[in-house]
């Protein structure tokens, strides 16, 4: 996941810019976006066109069903469909400060073909004991980090371990093999590659900006994001490169109005967050989505819709303290109230594919069929379920796709 950063974070771990000897200035705050933001009477400076789709309040339901292939993980977050019933999946870990060390990069293979991957013998570790980290007690939310993002591109697989705070690390995957690709100031919470410029481009969620990657070390700015409508960080969560335009786009979950300091940890604002479109050789920011509630990972099909994820659609029951997680809560972001929706830019219209998800963070698409990583948090600690009390698991769902 990737969220806020003390400030003082922020000054020490700026992104490096090793290979740029000027970065380009930060682009002016974007204008208010919605009508409803603009004071009555006020010219308004967004054209139709900058504004993007506007995901309305109430959307038409087309729910397709969903199956559950994997369970009893630990934050489990980048996926990757390597070969038919073959999946890469990241474990952030358990974010249990007195066991630090529990995040993983795995090896799924159904073996028995019976649909999921759940099975003795049916996981191997690539990386394991891997650092984890809860951030409760910066962010009063039980959000975990560690093992994170996984691309492929130009022939290789990477995966990242990145933390709060703090630089991140990427591997590359051969096989049952992982060895170090390069190291980056920030928190590097998703990559793309681009094969129009031969890049990797990574979000630095931490610092709200999108970088180049190099590989052995080494990352350049290519733009930072200005704060949202009111005044909140704008946070990138995800980034994927769209061969229509060959743009990248951005998810913007949208931070607390408040900062991360301020309030209760719950301050963050419903249908504010964003999916821009990134031109990375002019740094040109432009809206694609609005209306988004914590949208955190997206996939685009080959007719250019946006299938997003939406963490959750409310924010409560902050965790002031580590004792507090032996209450029965939502910890900050609703359980089971996450969405899957499709997005068509182009026709303005987008429909819910499938809501009661478990704090949804990731997604991959292979063929016609979409992973979702769900069950974000501190595993087996009680939450609110669809029917009562249950306990916080991490699992995958696969559900299928139309044409
Ligand atoms: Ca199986
Ligand atoms: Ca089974």
């Amino acid at each position: 996941m990737a969220w806020r950063l003390h400030l003082a974070l922020l000054a020490s771990f700026g992104v490096a810019c090793s290979s740029a000897p000027t970065p380009p200035p930060a682009p002016p705050p974007l204008p208010p976006l919605a009508p409803k933001t603009i004071a009555e009477g006020a010219a308004s400076p967004v054209t139709p066109t900058e504004a993007g789709f506007v995901v309305p309040e109430n959307l038409p339901q087309s729910t397709v069903p969903r199956r559950k292939i994997a369970s009893g993980l630990q934050n489990p977050r980048g996926m990757l469909e390597l070969a038919e019933r073959t999946l890469l999946v990241s474990e952030a870990g358990t974010g249990n400060p007195a066991n630090p060390n529990t995040g993983a990069l795995s090896r799924l293979e159904d073996k028995n073909a019976d649909g999921d991957y759940d099975d003795p013998g049916e996981r191997a570790r690539i990386l394991d004991k891997m650092h984890s980290a809860n951030v409760i007690d910066v962010v009063r939310r039980d959000e975990v980090f560690g093992m994170a993002a996984i691309a492929r591109g130009d022939g290789v697989v990477l995966a990242a371990h990145s933390m709060f705070g703090a630089p991140t690390t990427i591997f590359r995957v051969d096989g049952n093999k992982a060895t170090k690709w390069s190291f980056v100031h920030g928190n590097l919470n998703a990559l793309t590659h681009d094969p129009k410029r031969n890049a990797w481009f990574a979000v630095s969620s931490s610092s709200d900006e999108v970088v180049r990657v190099e590989e052995d070390g080494g990352s350049k700015r290519i733009v930072k994001f200005p704060p949202l409508a009111r005044g909140q960080d704008a946070v990138p969560g995800y980034l994927r490169f769209d061969p229509a335009t060959g743009d990248i786009l951005v998810s913007l979950f949208s931070g607390s109005p408040e900062g991360e300091e301020g309030g209760s940890g719950v301050e963050l604002v419903k249908r504010a967050g964003e999916i821009v479109r990134l031109d990375p050789d002019t740094g040109k920011i432009r809206r694609a989505v609005s209306g988004l509630t914590a949208p955190t990972d997206f996939v685009l099909d080959r007719a250019g819709r946006i299938y997003v994820l939406e963490l959750c659609d409310g924010f409560l029951d902050p965790i002031p303290n580590r004792a507090a997680l032996e209450r029965v809560g939502h910890g900050g972001f609703r359980r089971f109230s996450g969405r899957l929706l499709r997005v068509d830019p182009k026709r303005d219209a987008a429909v819910v594919l499938a809501e009661g998800l478990d704090t949804p963070t990731n997604l991959a698409l292979a063929g016609n069929k979409l992973y979702i990583a769900e069950g974000m948090g501190t595993p087996a600690r009680e939450i609110p379920g669809p029917t009562g009390t249950v306990k916080l698991d991490g699992f995958i769902e696969q559900l299928v796709i139309g044409d």
